[in-house]
């Protein structure tokens, strides 16, 4: 049975992955900070699927935390075949000269360096094995750089950046690297998260249909499920009403 690292499990692309693996029967060990939601989606997995799911609750900023809960993971559970490192967010909407310290270093700290830590713990079981999987989510905010998204498409140009360095430092181990860098994606929290919380401002996804978690976690399984010798290593996908970062045919939801 292969095993998979979900972080971000608790909403969005990493939730809809998560379902998406069970349904397919691999052991999942899934992370996020909201405790009581990694305990609903692992009792609904083990339930419907009767898979085993390993939940571990911490914050990938932290790494004493990253590491202390990593290596509580003992046996079978330490034998990890892919690493989905998902966990991630934009804080704020705006012009650079209006930035606030704390969104800056919130999206640093979480989409770079907690990427970092989860891969500088996982990456040498992998190396030991001599096999393994690891799958980042970037974005198109790291293939362009739109106006107001200023550090969020930084954060997303070194997920970029950091894909093709771990494939290269990687590659002689059998450990494939790639990433799936999406638009727009609805039936996530992403929206929310980037406006504080306002419903108002987080309705951006109204006038046009973009893809939705469950087409990324589908395409997660894709790249997965190559033969050994395929190394899917970037899908850039996008809703077909969307043509990059800020080109939208915004005439209404197909
Ligand atoms: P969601 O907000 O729905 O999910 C984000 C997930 O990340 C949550 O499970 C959240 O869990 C977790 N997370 C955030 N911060 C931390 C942290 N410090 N420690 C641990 N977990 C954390 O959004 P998406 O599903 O859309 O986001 C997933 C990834 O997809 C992100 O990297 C995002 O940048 C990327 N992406 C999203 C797009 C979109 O339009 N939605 C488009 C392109 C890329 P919890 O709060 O429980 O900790
Ligand atoms: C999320 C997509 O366009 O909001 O990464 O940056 S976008």
């Amino acid at each position: 049975m292969s095993t998979i690292l979900i972080t971000g499990a608790t909403s969005g692309i990493g939730k809809a992955t998560a379902i998406e693996y069970a349904k397919n029967g691999y052991r999942l060990i899934l992370t996020g900070r909201r405790e009581k939601k990694l305990a609903t989606l692992t009792k609904q997995l083990i339930t419907k699927y009767k898979v085993e799911v390993m939940p571990l609750c911490f914050d990938v900023r932290d790494y004493k935390a990253v590491k202390t809960k990593l290596n509580s993971l003992k046996g079978k559970w330490r034998k990890i075949d892919i690493l989905l490192n998902n966990a991630g967010l934009a804080k704020g909407f705006g012009p650079i000269h209006k930035g606030k310290l704390d969104d800056w270093e919130t999206m640093i700290d979480t989409n770079i360096k907690g990427l970092l830590y989860m891969t500088r713990i996982v990456a040498p079981w992998m190396v030991k094995a001599n096999k393994g999987h690891i799958i980042n989510i970037a974005s198109t905010a790291g293939k362009e750089v739109y106006p107001g998204g200023n550090v969020y498409c930084a954060t997303k140009h070194a997920v970029d950046a950091l894909t093709k360095a771990l494939r290269i430092d990687l590659h002689p181990y059998g450990i494939r690297v790639g990433q799936v860098a999406p638009g727009h994606v609805e039936a996530t929290e992403f929206a929310l998260v980037r406006y504080d919380g306002d419903k108002e401002k987080s309705k951006i996804y109204e006038d046009f249909t973009p893809i939705n978690s469950k087409d990324v976690a589908r395409i997660i399984y894709f790249m997965t499920s190559q033969p050994k010798h395929v190394n899917i290593q970037d899908i850039l996908v996008m809703g077909s009403q969307q043509a990059n970062c800020y080109l939208i045919d915004r005439k209404g939801r197909i």
